[in-house]
Parts: structure tokens; C-alpha cells; sequence
């Protein structure tokens, strides 16, 4: 007992002192800041200090590095930016990385009152993805997609799915807010969207759980004939910022339950490829007697990879060889199989994750059920449909022969999900069973940091729990960054105050820059809202976002100025029958004009412009009982519409800490009852 307190004590006390070597070392290097004045190095303490803080906090040489490599001082800003899926809080968050600091949070498929999104702003977006009229006013975000120009991020564009309702949302980078959202009209939800072709020109969304196509009725026990998958290629019009349905189609496919899909690059341009699952065409019902789901779904060897033709699929659809099902282009799973489509490839059990690689050769599948990761190769797959080497599954599609289109199998460890990669010829895999983030060689095609070209396991870092994504610095795209990778962790446990039951999901950001099995947990994020899935890390030089909208009176949702924008000193109020138009400015710390009065039964339509040209002077507009709260952004015009059905009086008042008379920025709507408007 007593030699072990003191090899701790010892070990500790090694600790320390090279603790006290990195903060020498540091000093020395000095961080690219020379200019210390006297008062900061006092203040700091020196290194002594220093050494004696890291001691009394029981900091590992490990812990400072990493702080070291994450903490930024005030007013520095992060190097890369890092796009999350909000998971089913319907939102995407925006991260600065290496800091892991939460720089804003975007409304998408819920709305959202700190950006007035869905109270006054951004209704007819929203309308945009209800499901046969009917508003679904939350969304279950999992993959985004920045826009790519020749398969690198270009920073103008992201996309996002929500899996609950088929949707996928177009968010404009130069505000940061989102423009459009389309309901897949042909499925009722899906998972393998959102993913972009190398020039954007399609926004892929692949289902997730047969229905019949349109998902009208029909019982479960014509799944055979009726139920079917399907992939929609939306068309991404640039000029127009906005998906555009008219040039959309979507693909037919067995009812397999079809997963993750990617976009070829490079060697693989012009193919997409997908996973699928259920391929026992399960169907549930264990309070029957059946199997249930997880059993039924997973009791044959092997699913298909599904392989794609892209240019033969455009092709097809602009020939007209396509049906309609809702109104919405659909090419029939037979025309597919005729035209030369799509293809099958046997992958390993339950298939999850399918990632291109950086180069396009190579196409990595994990089984979550299989320890291995299967990689096919895109020279492999041509010859075999070449060849014809393939036998005809269920539903006539060919199925290319396994061996003839494998590459390579890495065993990685239980439970692999995800991949990224680095520019190094590393591929990272998550292990959501391990918990762990394997990294290994892909083969010889690149080498620089392994010369041994092999297949082969490099090392593996421990994360905090169970890993489902990961994300490598533009870790999908031709050229990935390295340096950093996030770990999205399901599960927290131990790593946080847990504030109740519902536990907070865990971010961790991995030092990736040395090769081998030198990877270093840097840090620890807490997500509070949502349940991430995918993240996209875009380097932060590549966005050009805009700090005021360009001109005054501005709408963002047509990113033009808007004719009936109220303009300083043409403040009024107007009415027209029983519509009354409010023209009213807001500038600090005012509104004009501050009475509104209008009488019961009222149409109000209320036209306002925040006129400032300073950075960062946002006005609210919050009107109690008429759920409105508005957040203009200098520049932006907004116009709202509401009966005036409620008489009373209501404050209105700036919903933004604006200024020092903030507080006095508000007025009064006066809604005069009918009963004493008319007897006037
Ligand atoms: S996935 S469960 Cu991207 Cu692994 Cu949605
Ligand atoms: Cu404007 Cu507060």
C-alpha cells in the first residue's frame, strides 16, 4: 500500500515538473506574442506561478498542452468553424474550433424566438416543409452539407436534412440564416441526406424506412409490392440560392431501409453510393409474436451497397423516362435496372456509414455488427459492371460480385460507424461499442506519414461515450485538413455536472496532427440542446459572412431590398378599410412612430426597418399576446401581418439589450374594441 501512495507521489511530482518543462518551453517559444509588458508577466506570475497552478489543480503535462492548444484569449478568433447538426432540436450550431466555443445557433425546421424565427419572421420558410398542409414545427436535423466547388467547401452554402419528415433546408452563408425548405413529397422521412455533389448541383436525400412512394396506405403485409425506398437528387439552382423541385427527381428502390449516402469525387465523380439495411424486408410486430425490428432487420449476413449512376440517372429523367408520384419526377426502380442505374454490392451486417475517400478510389462501408471496415474500390466496381459480374437479387437488381469489387478489409474494433480522413492517407472510424476513434492506413495511396503502405490499424484514442460521428478538419472533402477531430458522443456519463436525467452530449476535440497512435484528447463541449449527429469543419478564412445586411431596408429572404421597406423619415401610419399598414423604423433607442392604434377586427400589416449601419446593433421587435418577437439585424426589413383581434393594451418593447436607454425603447399598441370604433 505504502509503495504504491508513494510511486503516485512520485509520479505526480514527474508530473509536475514537466509541466514545469512545457511552460518553460512555452515561454521560450513564446506563442508568437513577444510584446508581454511587464505588468502581464507579473500578473501571470511567471512560470513559477504557473507550474504551482498547474500543481495545486493536479494537471497532467497532457492537460496543459491541451489547454495550451484550445484556450483563446478574448478577441482572438477560432481558425476553423464547425457546422453541427442540432439533432431534434430542428437547428444547426455554429462552433469555433480549436476553442469549441458556441458562436450561434441557427433556426431551421423549429422555430426559434431569439431570431423571431417563426414569430414574425420566416413563417412562409417554415410553411414551405409542412406535410400535406399540415404544420410540423420541429425537425430532427442530422447531416449538413456545406456547397462544394470541384469537391472542396466553397463557404457560400448549407444544406441539412430532417429526418423526421423528409425534409432538407437551404441556409445562405453570407447571414446565416435559412432560406428554403422543401418537403420530399415522395417520401415521409429519410437519413441519407443531406450530402452535396463535387459542384453542388444535387442535394442527395435517401430514405430511411419503406412506405409505399407518396407514403399512402397500404398494409403491412403487401410490403413485397407495395412498400418501397427511394434516393431524391435534388437540383441546387446557385443563381437562385434555392432548390428547385422542377429539376428534381427521385430514384425507386427495393424496400430495403436505405442509410447514409456520399457523393463520388475525383476517380468516383459521377456515382453516388448508399447503404441499406433490412434487406430481410423485416416487418416488425413483436406484440404479434414476430420478431422485432432489431432481430428481423438483422439476421442475414449481409445488405446492399447501393451504387449509382448519376449521369445515367440524369440522363434518364432528362429523356422523360420517369412516372410521377405527387406530382414529383420519379424514376421506376425497373427503368433503373434497365438503363444501367443502379447496382448492389453485398457489405457487412447493418451497414451504417458508407465515406468516399479523399481521392475518390475508394468507398469505405462499416457494418455495425461487423468489426471490420470494408472498402471497395471504383476501378473494381467499373470492371465488374463491365464484366458483368453479378447475380440478380429480389427485385432484379444486379448485385456485383463481393470479391470483385473489395479492396481491402480493416478489422478496427466493435461497432464501426462513421469515417473521415485526413491529408495524410489516415482514415479515422468511430466505434460506438468500444468507444474509441480508430485511425487507420489507406493502403498505399498515400503514404507520407506511414511509409509502410498497408492496410492496417495505426492507433486508437479513447472518447467519452460512445461515439456516434466523427469529423475531421474539411475531412470529407478531396483535400481534408487534418489537425482536428471532433468526437460527437452520445452519451456524457461522468464528464459533466449532470443537470437531472437528461444528460448533456459530449463534443470532444482530438489533436490529430502527429501521426501513429499520437492522438490527444484537448477538450470537452457539452451540447445542451439537441442530439448532434454529423458536423461538417470548415477552415474560418473560407466564410465570408457579412457583419450588416448590405443596404438598408433589406429582406433577407430575397436578399434584396424590399419595396415596401419603411425608410427614416418616411415613418406613417396607413389606413386602408379596415387593413392598417404600420411603416416604422428602429434606430437606437427608439422606434417610430411609438403608438400604434388600431381598432378591433383590424388587419394589421406592420412594415419595420432597423436603419442602423453599426456592427452588431440588433433591435427585437416583441409584441406580447400577438406571438411576435422579431429580431432585426441592421439593415433588415421585416413586414409581419395579424388580425388585431384581441382589444387591449399591449407594451411593445426592443427585445435586445440595445443600449443604455434600451429599456426606453418601446410603445404602445392600442387595439380599440369594436363595440366603442364603431360608435365613433
Ligand atoms: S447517423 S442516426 Cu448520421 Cu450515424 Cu443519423
Ligand atoms: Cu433596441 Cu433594445
Amino acid at each position: 500500500m505504502d509503495g504504491g501512495l508513494l510511486e503516485k507521489e512520485q509520479i505526480m511530482q514527474a508530473r509536475i515538473l514537466s509541466v514545469g518543462l512545457i511552460v518553460l518551453m512555452f515561454s521560450m517559444v513564446g506563442c508568437g506574442r513577444s510584446e508581454t509588458s511587464p505588468t502581464q508577466a507579473q500578473n501571470s506570475g511567471g512560470s513559477d506561478a504557473i507550474n504551482q497552478l498547474a500543481a495545486d489543480r493536479g494537471l497532467t503535462p497532457d492537460d496543459v498542452r491541451a489547454a495550451l492548444m484550445t484556450y483563446q484569449p478574448s478577441g482572438r478568433l477560432d481558425d476553423y468553424i464547425m457546422f453541427s447538426s442540432g439533432g431534434h432540436s430542428g437547428q444547426v450550431f455554429v462552433i469555433g474550433m480549436p476553442s469549441m466555443r458556441l458562436l450561434r445557433s441557427i433556426a431551421v425546421f423549429t422555430p426559434e424566438s431569439w431570431q423571431g424565427w417563426g414569430y414574425g419572421v420566416g413563417d412562409e420558410v417554415l410553411a414551405g416543409g409542412d406535410v400535406n398542409g399540415k404544420a410540423n414545427r420541429w425537425g430532427d436535423t442530422h447531416h449538413p452539407a456545406l456547397s462544394e466547388t470541384g469537391g472542396d467547401y466553397d463557404g457560400q452554402w448549407l444544406f441539412i436534412n430532417d429526418k423526421a419528415n423528409a425534409r432538407i433546408a437551404v441556409i445562405d452563408l453570407r447571414d446565416f440564416e435559412t432560406k428554403q425548405i422543401v418537403k420530399n413529397p415522395v417520401a415521409i422521412n429519410d437519413h441519407g441526406g443531406a450530402m452535396v455533389t463535387p459542384n453542388t448541383e444535387y442535394v442527395i436525400e435517401g430514405g430511411q424506412y419503406a412506405t409505399p412512394l407518396g407514403w399512402s396506405y397500404a398494409p403491412l403485409e403487401q410490403y413485397n409490392q407495395s412498400y418501397r425506398g427511394m434516393v431524391t437528387l435534388w437540383k441546387f439552382d446557385r443563381k437562385a440560392g434555392r432548390i428547385d423541385p422542377q429539376r428534381s427527381f427521385a430514384l425507386e428502390l427495393p424496400p430495403y431501409w436505405q442509410d447514409i449516402f456520399d457523393a463520388g469525387k475525383l476517380a468516383s465523380e459521377g456515382w453516388i453510393f448508399g447503404n441499406s439495411f433490412n434487406t430481410e424486408l423485416a416487418t416488425g410486430g413483436i406484440e404479434k409474436g414476430n420478431a422485432p425490428f432489431e432481430a428481423g432487420a438483422s439476421q442475414r449476413d449481409a445488405d446492399y451497397l447501393h451504387i449509382i449512376n448519376l449521369k445515367k440517372a440524369e440522363q434518364a429523367y432528362k429523356d422523360g423516362k420517369f412516372d410521377r408520384v405527387n406530382g414529383f419526377a420519379v424514376i421506376s426502380l425497373k427503368t433503373c435496372i434497365d438503363e444501367g442505374i443502379l447496382f448492389f454490392a453485398p457489405e457487412p451486417k447493418s451497414p451504417h456509414g458508407v465515406d468516399v475517400a479523399p481521392k475518390g478510389e475508394f468507398i469505405v462501408v462499416s457494418g455495425k455488427l461487423d468489426p471490420h471496415v470494408t472498402i471497395y474500390s471504383i476501378d473494381r466496381i467499373k470492371q465488374a459492371i463491365a464484366d458483368q459480374n453479378w447475380e440478380l437479387e429480389a427485385y432484379g437488381v444486379p448485385v456485383l460480385d463481393l470479391d470483385a469489387v473489395v479492396e481491402a478489409r480493416v478489422e478496427v474494433g466493435l461497432g464501426p460507424l462513421h469515417t473521415q480522413f485526413d491529408p495524410h492517407g489516415y482514415a479515422y472510424t468511430s466505434l460506438f461499442l468500444d468507444t474509441q476513434v480508430a485511425r487507420w492506413t489507406l493502403g498505399g495511396a498515400y503514404s507520407e506519414l506511414h511509409p509502410e503502405p498497408a492496410w492496417t490499424v495505426a492507433g486508437k484514442v479513447r472518447v467519452h461515450y460512445n461515439v456516434g460521428h466523427i469529423a475531421t478538419a474539411e475531412g470529407d472533402t478531396v483535400s481534408p485538413d487534418g489537425k482536428y477531430l471532433v468526437s460527437m458522443n452520445k452519451w456524457s456519463v461522468d464528464r459533466f455536472f449532470h443537470p437531472g436525467p437528461l444528460f448533456p452530449q459530449n463534443f470532444q476535440l482530438i489533436d490529430i496532427t502527429e501521426g501513429g497512435d499520437k492522438m490527444q484528447l484537448l477538450y470537452d463541449m457539452p451540447i445542451g440542446v439537441g442530439e448532434p449527429h454529423y458536423a461538417q469543419i470548415i477552415e474560418a478564412a473560407k466564410l465570408k459572412p457579412w457583419a450588416i445586411y448590405p443596404e438598408v431596408g433589406w429582406d433577407p429572404h430575397t436578399q434584396q431590398v424590399r419595396a415596401d421597406a419603411a425608410k427614416a423619415g418616411e415613418e406613417r401610419i396607413e389606413r386602408d378599410g379596415k387593413t392598417v399598414h404600420v411603416y416604422m423604423t428602429a434606430v437606437r433607442s427608439h422606434f417610430n412612430p411609438e403608438h400604434v392604434e388600431v381598432n378591433e377586427g383590424d388587419h394589421v400589416v406592420w412594415s419595420i426597418t432597423n436603419v442602423e449601419r453599426a456592427e452588431d446593433a440588433t433591435h427585437g421587435l416583441a409584441i406580447p399576446a400577438y406571438n411576435i418577437n422579431l429580431s432585426l439585424e441592421a439593415g433588415e426589413a421585416v413586414t409581419f401581418e395579424f388580425d388585431a383581434d384581441q382589444p387591449g393594451t399591449f407594451a411593445f418593447y426592443c427585445s435586445e439589450f440595445c443600449s443604455a436607454l434600451h429599456l426606453e425603447m418601446a410603445g404602445y399598441l392600442l387595439v380599440k374594441p369594436a363595440e366603442m370604433a364603431m360608435s365613433q
